[in-house]
């Protein structure tokens, strides 16, 4: 804006000028200058969107309470990525794993977030890690479509949307320190 204005008051017929003999003649043009004072665009976000995918999303439908999602996480880049956190309008989240303890499994927070080799795959799966929804707003039903975001170490975000289906698996306890069991 304040460069725009700058400019446009010094030199307005030939700014107007310039940028249109740039326009028509590619990149190598010196009006690429004025280009290059705009900031920054905040890349990583978008860029952090193409770095993961996943595979088959899906959320277990439930009417209230805490529940999963799940699908396989894709690593596109070839450097290694850390998810960190997610969340959600539906639900307070948290990334979890599980874990055996006095002879049952229970489900945990990850410690160290969910890591993705450089062109690997991490799964997420009932029994394994997962993505926990810990209080849900709102019923999620069979065919709903239910928005996420995961938040990357780097400070990116990725969007995901995960179709509910109906899963009578995946009751297991939840023991953030040994022993808080939440049944519903
Ligand atoms: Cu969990």
């Amino acid at each position: 804006m304040s460069s725009r204005t700058r400019r446009a008051s010094v030199l307005p017929a030939l700014g107007l000028t310039l940028a249109l003999l740039a326009a028509g003649c590619g990149s190598d043009s010196p009006a690429t200058t004025a280009a290059a004072e705009k900031p920054a665009a905040p890349a990583s976000s978008s860029a952090a969107a193409t770095a993961i995918s996943i595979t088959d999303p899906w959320i277990k439908a439930a009417d209230k309470g805490m529940t999963a999602a799940f699908g396989t996480l894709v690593n596109n880049t070839d450097k290694p990525l850390t998810i960190v956190g997610a969340s959600s309008d539906v639900s307070a989240m948290e990334l979890h794993e599980m874990t055996m303890k006095d002879g049952k499994m229970i489900m945990r927070p990850k410690e160290g977030g969910f890591v993705l080799p450089a062109k690997g795959r991490h799964e997420l799966s009932p029994g394994g890690d997962h993505l926990m929804f810990m209080a849900l707003t709102a019923p999620v039903k069979a065919g709903d479509e239910v928005a996420f975001t995961l938040k990357l170490a780097d400070g990116g975000t990725v969007p995901f949307t995960a179709v509910a289906k109906p899963y009578s698996g995946a009751e297991e306890s939840y023991a953030p320190d040994g022993g808080m069991d939440m049944h519903e």
